[in-house]
């Protein structure tokens, strides 16, 4: 089912006319570009990529890796949407790419439910779709091909074991330990697996008391509101866990402005998720304590996944990218050398 360029550009078109909001219409000169390179014997696979939206530093390398993997001079064209954080936009994008006779769908899905019926419609329509970064709750398993992700809940369950570690170090073991958790957006994979895995080590210490949690959308401004709602609720916060760096980011400008401080030496501990570069500069000042990663380079692993179906192989039903974590104590500036996001 392979389109040739000059077919994909007659639905581009299309395409645009029916909905009027695709990323081509935003960016014309890409269009443009395309037409000028017309060849029409090339054939592609052509890529639909359903993406949340640009709410993070994670995002955006994220879709930055898909765009450097899914290349025309590497045998592909990419269809990309930009779902702003909403499903219905997803879902838009993913009946689109299915008026468009794709050849795969990659979806990254905003929260797990919700999906039975469009991935049925591309079920039907014979598009494989690959789920990458997060993960959908669907009742017939079949519905995707397969998954490329973070094992979010072992990224809770280390943040949690660092936290445990190290007020143990700090000869606080047994104190009362107020936490507040500031959580992704509410029904995504990475928020449900990072609350479930802290929980986890929280259950096990009595000492614990997590005053509340509350979503902050993965956004640096809601993350800011979140923590200025917490710090006006509660007089003595010890811990703050951010299920992601631009919550973090919020957490750590609304504790400044309160006149209190967040860090190794300040007056809460601050842990972060996904290990931006962003997030290595401000261990560095000294802002926040820890941060788990968490691997946006998802595109290479996903086009593995689509050469080897292109071959007629079997794929893992499940990949987990690796991760490690990284504190404040470590050597960062050698570690930074070395990061790519
Ligand atoms: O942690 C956050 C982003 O799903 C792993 O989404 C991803 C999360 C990531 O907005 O920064």
């Amino acid at each position: 089912m392979r389109m040739r360029r000059a077919w994909i550009i007659g639905l581009l078109a299309l395409t645009a006319a029916l909905c009027g909001c695709t990323k081509q219409q935003e960016e014309p000169e890409d269009t443009l570009l395309y037409e000028d390179e017309i060849e029409d014997s090339d054939d592609y696979i052509v890529v639909g990529f359903a993406q949340v939206g640009s709410e993070s530093d994670w995002r955006l390398a994220n879709t930055q890796s898909f765009r450097d993997t899914f290349r025309e001079d590497n045998g592909y064209y990419l269809l990309f949407e930009d779902g702003q954080q909403k499903q219905e936009n997803q879902i838009k994008a993913i009946r689109n790419f299915i008026l468009q006779e794709v050849d795969y769908i990659i979806l990254d899905p905003i929260v797990e439910t919700g999906w039975d019926a469009v991935l049925q419609e591309a079920k039907a329509a014979g598009i494989p779709v690959i789920l990458s970064d997060r993960l959908v709750v669907v009742e017939d398993e079949s519905l995707y091909t397969c998954w490329v992700g973070s094992d979010f809940e072992e990224e809770g369950r280390i943040a949690g074991r660092w936290l445990r570690d190290y007020l143990e170090d700090q000869g606080r073991g047994s104190d009362e330990i107020r936490i507040v958790t500031l959580q992704g957006t509410l029904g995504s994979s990475a928020q449900i697996g990072r609350t479930e895995g802290f929980d986890e080590i929280l259950a096990a210490q009595g000492n614990w008391n997590m005053l509340e949690r509350m979503s902050g959308d993965f956004t640096l401004t809601k993350g800011r509101e979140v923590m200025e709602y917490f710090l006006d609720t509660y007089e003595d916060i010890d811990v703050v866990v951010c299920e992601n760096d631009n919550m973090a980011f919020g957490a750590i400008e609304a504790i400044q402005d309160a006149g209190k401080t967040c860090g190794p030496d300040g007056d809460m501990i601050l842990i972060s998720f996904d290990a931006a570069k962003s997030a290595f500069e401000a261990m560095q000042r000294g802002e926040l304590n820890m941060d788990v990663e968490c691997n946006p380079l998802l595109g290479p692993m996903v086009e593995e996944i689509i050469q080897k179906l292109e071959r007629g192989e079997d794929v893992d039903r499940v990949q987990y990218v690796e991760e490690k974590c990284f504190d404040a104590f470590m050597d960062l500036e050698g570690i930074l050398e070395s990061r790519t996001y």
